[in-house]
């Protein structure tokens, strides 16, 4: 059977787990061969850090796909996380000169979190934002991103049916499919509602939560759910995966150490687990 082979565009982020130091291990792992574009090098990510560096790479990212027309250019999904506003309208042209028919584009807007946006990010990069969802097949948004894509005040606490009907107008901005992840319906439960525009039904997917904020399991989940559908997996399936990744990835940090707000997640553990998954459910789909 042929490699799958991915390309991502995000964030280089030292130290703190997130964006390429989480997507290239994990979609290595679900067996995809993961070409990632770095749009900058921090030192560190930004959420709880004080401060850090940044190395802007905006400049190399076109010439950078320019440079493999003469080579196979050929990837089976393109997904784009943590981005600089500038950098969106550069992402479009990459996604309009990559994509082919069969190439499946996922977009985790990646600017916000718990009721506000990461520093830096303002109204503007929703609105460029807006775009890249239009273009995509996938997009995974927080709750908060979500609110924010939407125009709807992000720090009240919606009722399942509302953010049903979040998805069902995210859906209407172009994806086919669309996952809302860190919802809370119910005291210590944690999930994800799950949409796909053509069976026109919402799917929540959850387990048990955990106390505290973990860092970069946005980018985990993404990583995981791109790499398993890459795999075959139906986008319930998927999202069931990568769930159970981050869960997995949560508790095992845990057994380890009092929650350490912004290293991330000790989710290479997780990562034997979500082969195994994978394993497990790819005998099912054949
Ligand atoms: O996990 C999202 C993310 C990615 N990259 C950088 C970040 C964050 C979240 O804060 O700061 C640099």
């Amino acid at each position: 059977m042929r490699q799958k082979r991915l390309l991502t565009i995000q964030d280089y982020s030292c130290l703190g787990r997130c964006s390429l130091t989480e997507a290239l291990p994990v979609i290595s792992a679900c067996g995809i061969e993961c070409v990632g574009i770095p749009t900058a090098v921090l030192s560190n990510h930004t959420a709880g850090f004080k401060s850090w560096t940044y190395a802007d790479l905006t400049e190399y990212l076109m010439p950078t796909v320019e440079h493999w027309k003469d080579y196979n250019n050929h990837f089976d999904a393109i997904y784009t996380g943590y981005l600089g506003t500038k950098q969106i309208p550069i992402i479009l042209d990459i996604i309009q000169s990559l994509k082919k028919p069969d190439t499946i584009v996922l977009v985790d807007p990646a600017f916000a979190d718990d009721g506000k946006m990461y520093p830096g990010f303002e109204k503007d990069h929703v609105e460029a934002l807006k775009e890249l969802v239009q273009k995509s097949d996938i997009i995974v948004p927080n709750l908060t991103e979500a609110c924010f894509l939407l125009g709807l005040p992000p720090t009240k606490e919606w009722t399942r049916p509302e953010v049903e009907n979040m998805l069902v107008r995210l859906g209407n901005m172009g994806p086919k499919e669309v996952v809302i992840s860190g919802l809370s319906f119910e005291k210590g439960r944690v999930g994800c509602l799950v949409y796909e525009k053509r069976g026109g039904r919402t799917l929540l997917i959850e387990t048990e939560s955990y106390r505290g904020k973990y860092h970069g399991t946005g980018d985990l989940f993404a990583s995981a759910l791109i790499g398993a559908r890459l795999n075959g997996l139906s986008l319930p399936g998927a999202v069931r995966i990568a769930h159970d990744f981050v869960h997995d990835s949560i508790e095992k940090t845990l057994e380890d150490r009092e929650p350490d707000l912004f290293y991330g997640v000790e989710f290479e553990k997780a990562i034997p687990g979500l082969v195994d998954a994978l394993f497990r459910k790819r005998e099912l789909v054949g």
